[in-house]
């Protein structure tokens, strides 16, 4: 996993890492059922060794309502499969247009656009697939909770959610047929168009954890709550990432936000100013937890490692 740092990973994340990588690994689809060239293209991009952030967080939500993690497996991994079709489609030329992912070359640059559609494509449509199939089950409760999580992951993937985000991202880098472009975004246009791109998967990652662990809608709902807040300080983290870092320690192509001109918290309300507000998130997802009555302390350590990522 390249782009994980060593510091402040707790022996919790690695083994749930690790998990990850093996589940992944089974669950991505195979040659000759399918042609190998897009099999191929699918796995260069699932394996290049993310954090895992999102599986993370829906594994450690099943723990949190203390339910079985196993249950929560499909779920992370299809979520793992939906982040990375959308990277995929992110760095095209068509949209974000990079060079750099996870540590490596995009896949459109070793592989051809068409082919880097295609795997994603197929990304996404096998995560639907896993999800109806796994777990594996004709229990009613286990069919009911599979076809809620469903239902989450399709809305926060789709128009009202992800896709959404990524619309309004791009409208506002480009220009009409006058040349003029939109206003640039304030504080709650940020806030909004990150709510949809980044933080409703990364909330409906807890979230399904949660349900596929049997929580109760109160603790669901906290889950989701905490979940909202974590998305919010990742999306600050990684704003002050992209300011900060280097793109051979991030992986991917550093100050391009800034290079676009797109607003940031950094611009809107200063590093430091950042870094705090990226505190608060954890503290109110602390607090979160503590009115519900969940007394699971790992979905905070996760907050704390996005956070650490940015000091
Ligand atoms: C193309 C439909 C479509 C959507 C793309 C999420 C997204 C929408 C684009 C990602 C572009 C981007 C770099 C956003 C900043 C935050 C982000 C999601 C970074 C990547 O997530 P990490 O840091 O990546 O969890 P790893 O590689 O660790 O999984």
């Amino acid at each position: 996993m390249t782009s994980v740092g060593t510091q402040g990973l707790s022996d919790y994340l690695r083994a749930r890492q690790a998990e990850i990588e093996h589940a992944l690994e089974r669950a991505l689809p195979t040659a000759p059922a399918c042609p190998a060239i897009v099999v191929d293209a699918m796995r260069y991009s699932v394996t290049a060794g993310g954090k895992r952030l999102r599986p993370i967080l829906c594994l450690a939500s099943a723990d949190a309502v203390g339910g079985d993690r196993l249950m929560a497996v499909p779920a992370a991994c299809a979520i793992e499969f939906i982040h990375t079709y959308s990277l995929i489609h992110d760095d095209l030329p068509a949209m974000d247009d990079d060079t750099l992912r996870r540590g490596r070359p995009t896949l459109h640059v070793v592989a051809g656009e068409g082919m880097a559609i295609l795997a994603g494509d197929g990304l996404h449509a096998e995560a639907f697939g896993l999800l109806a199939r796994e777990p594996e089950s004709t229990d009613p409760e286990v069919v009911r909770r599979k076809l809620r999580v469903i239902t989450l992951i399709a809305a926060a993937a789709g128009p009202a959610g992800m896709v959404g985000g990524q619309a309004i991202d791009l409208a506002a880098v480009t220009p009409d047929a006058d040349g003029i472009l939109p206003p640039p975004f304030d504080a709650a246009g940020l806030r909004t168009m990150h709510a949809m791109k980044t933080g409703a998967l990364i909330r409906a990652a807890a979230t399904s954890g949660a349900i596929m662990g049997g929580g109760a809608d109160a603790e669901v709902a906290a889950v989701d709550a905490c979940a909202a807040d974590l998305g919010l300080a990742f999306q600050i983290v990684d704003d002050i990432l992209d300011v900060e870092g280097a793109s051979a320690h991030l992986g991917k192509t550093a100050g391009k936000d800034a290079a676009a001109g797109k607003p940031t918290y950094p611009a809107l309300f200063g590093l430091d100013t950042s870094r705090r507000m990226a505190r608060d998130c954890i503290d109110r997802a602390e607090a979160t937890l503590t009115a519900a009555g969940l007394q699971d302390r790992r979905l905070l350590e996760i907050g704390r490692w996005i956070v650490e990522r940015s000091n």
